[in-house]
């Protein structure tokens, strides 16, 4: 939506293919019970318009997912971006004409058109994955997916409930779902980290204190490696004693949520340090599990954050009601469904209804399903087989003017999801724009710029303990795909300052091919607002390989 406001600002004519049947994306399919946002409201919204700033209040300090898609639906009205959208069609083919320098689209409703620029804005976690379980055609009941879920609702009042997966879909669905079903097993492959939420309601006065200097505190987010603002502190944890600790961790525990992780500056970087923060998570489930082999099955014995870390109301609180069970799936996987429900090591759980909370092909899946080809006929699939490669995560050599927002190789998931989508957007449309300035017929990043970019962006995943588990992040959750740190973990302002290097630098790594030999200097439009310093004070290990580490 902000890509397409801009695009109309600057005068461009763009049209937007929406599979779903309105805006919102994540926030329009996962209408899960439960579903809300795991970073603040005040901070999870667009930053662009002081305006829509000014005028949008949220309720809570984690805002559910159906204030969220009301704000979507705020923002399409009020940019007036709904006439250029067609939705409930998905794009099912994307292929680069050498001869008109054009992009050929199709959709799955017969569409054909074609365009100079093709921007996939298809998401990072937004293929959802159905792991093939046998017998699951036998199963009588229904089957749900989290990330796919009926817009009537589903009222399992009543019913015998079975929950596949413990990922951060699972616990917030999790505590909502037992409140109806008379029954609820959960199947658990891998125990989870999770820090309680303390939603709460905002009061008119904390808004009214964020809004008057809203300003300060956008950035204030955008100098942070996460692209979003709460307290850190950088002292290493074993510099402090086992006590002081202690008082820290539970501190930071009553403050919840991610900046749990802001307790100590280290612990995603030293695996001693992070032992100390997974050991007083671990205490903290089995205080509140009250079934001892309950909770040593929910204890997590992985790097505490190394999978991302999940948010929740009363998720382990759940464990202690009585018609909720857990199964361990960690040696036995699911033999099969069969038509009653599922059987675990030779063990039948009765259920009338399953939702798989298993999770999504992360950054690739969505546009692994379009079939987009470049140039000389090759796929982004082919090109992408041992990993995917773009340069700075918005570009791939041998498939010109095709821009991919948040995508692999960019700090999108290990950032706030709407800044990064923001920050790409700008760039990309003064590039666009530039283009038009000079009469540039297409943009392409040089394959060499693009190697060192991706060799940049394995090497700085190495410094972080995040790049050690079986994660999302690593395409693990998928059978066949490449072992590859996708995301960019360098940090948000160390990646907008390389991004405005890069264009003041006359888009270096990119070739332009254009009609008109004048070499005019960029002009900076709306990339103008990510000059923003990087904030000193929560430098991390990895913004330092990033700094250290030469890129390009
Ligand atoms: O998916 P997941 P999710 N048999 O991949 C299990 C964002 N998000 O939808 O860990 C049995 O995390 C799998 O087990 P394992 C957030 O970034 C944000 O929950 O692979 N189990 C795992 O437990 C999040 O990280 C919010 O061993 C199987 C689960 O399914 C991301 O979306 C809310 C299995 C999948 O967990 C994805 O979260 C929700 C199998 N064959 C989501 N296959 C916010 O709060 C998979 N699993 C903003």
């Amino acid at each position: 939506m902000y890509m397409l406001h801009r695009l109309c600002g600057l005068g461009f004519t763009a049209r937007v293919y929406e599979a779903g049947g309105g805006v919102g994306g994540t926030w329009y399919w996962n209408r899960y019970p439960g579903a809300r946002c795991d970073v603040e409201s005040m901070q999870y919204s667009f930053s662009f318009s002081e305006e829509l700033d000014q005028e949008w209040d949220w309720s809570e300090r984690y805002a559910t997912q159906p204030e969220i898609l009301a704000y979507a639906n705020h923002v399409a009205d009020r940019f007036e971006l709904r006439q250029h959208i067609v939705f409930n069609r998905r794009v099912t083919a994307a292929t680069f004409d050498e001869t008109t320098k054009r992009w050929r689209i199709q959709t799955d409703h017969g569409d054909r058109v074609t365009a100079k620029f093709c921007v996939m804005a298809v998401g990072c976690l937004s293929a959802t994955n159905h792991p093939t379980f046998k017998g699951r055609q036998n199963f009588r009941g229904p089957i749900y997916h989290t990330g796919e879920w009926p817009h009537e609702g589903v009222d399992f009042t009543g019913l015998r409930v079975g929950v596949i997966g413990t990922g951060s879909s699972a616990i917030q669905s999790i505590p909502i779902i037992a409140q109806q079903a008379s029954a609820l097993t959960v199947f658990q492959r891998t125990a989870n980290y999770s820090v309680p939420a303390w939603n709460e309601k905002l009061t008119a006065e904390y808004r009214r204190a964020v809004k008057a200097d809203y300003h300060t505190l956008r950035a204030k987010a955008r100098a942070r490696p996460t692209g979003f603002y709460f307290l850190f502190n950088m002292q290493p944890a074993l510099e402090a004693t086992a006590e002081e600790r202690e008082r820290q961790y539970e501190e930071f525990w009553k403050r919840g949520g991610l900046p749990f992780l802001g307790a100590y500056g280290d612990l995603l970087f030293d695996k001693a340090a992070n032992d100390t923060i997974a050991d007083f998570a671990r205490r903290k489930i089995r205080s509140i599990v009250k079934d001892p082999t309950t909770a040593e099955l929910l204890c997590p014995d992985n790097v505490f954050g190394c999978k991302r870390l999940c948010v929740d109301s009363g998720y382990f609180e759940t464990y202690n009601l009585p018609h909720v069970k857990l199964v361990d799936l960690s040696k036995t996987p699911i033999e099969r469904f069969t038509a009653q429900g599922i059987e675990v090591n030779g063990t039948e759980y009765p259920l009338d209804a399953i939702i798989c909370a298993t999770g999504f092909a992360a950054m690739t899946g969505s546009l692994d399903r379009i079939r987009i080809t470049g140039r000389s006929g090759q796929t982004l699939a082919e090109k992408w087989r041992a990993g995917p490669r773009a340069y700075l995560g918005m570009a791939s050599a041998g498939f010109p003017n095709l821009f991919t927002i948040t995508g692999p190789g960019s700090p999108s998931v290990l950032a706030s999801m709407i800044q990064a989508i923001e920050q790409h957007v700008d760039w990309m449309v003064d590039c666009m724009a530039h283009m038009r300035d000079i009469g540039a017929a297409t943009v392409e990043p040089l394959e060499t710029y693009e190697d060192e970019w991706i060799e940049h962006v394995n090497d700085v995943s190495k410094v972080s303990l995040r790049s050690t588990c079986s994660s999302w992040y690593v395409g693990a959750n998928i059978p066949g795909r490449p072992r590859v740190f996708m995301p960019y973990i360098g940090g948000f302002p160390i990646y907008v300052q390389k991004c405005n290097e890069v264009m003041t630098n006359g888009f270096e790594g990119f070739v332009m091919e254009r009609t008109n030999a004048k070499n005019e200097e960029p002009r900076v439009r709306l990339t103008q607002r990510w000059r923003v310093p990087l904030d000193l004070e929560v430098i991390s290990p990895a913004a330092i390989a990033a700094k250290r580490v030469p890129v390009v």
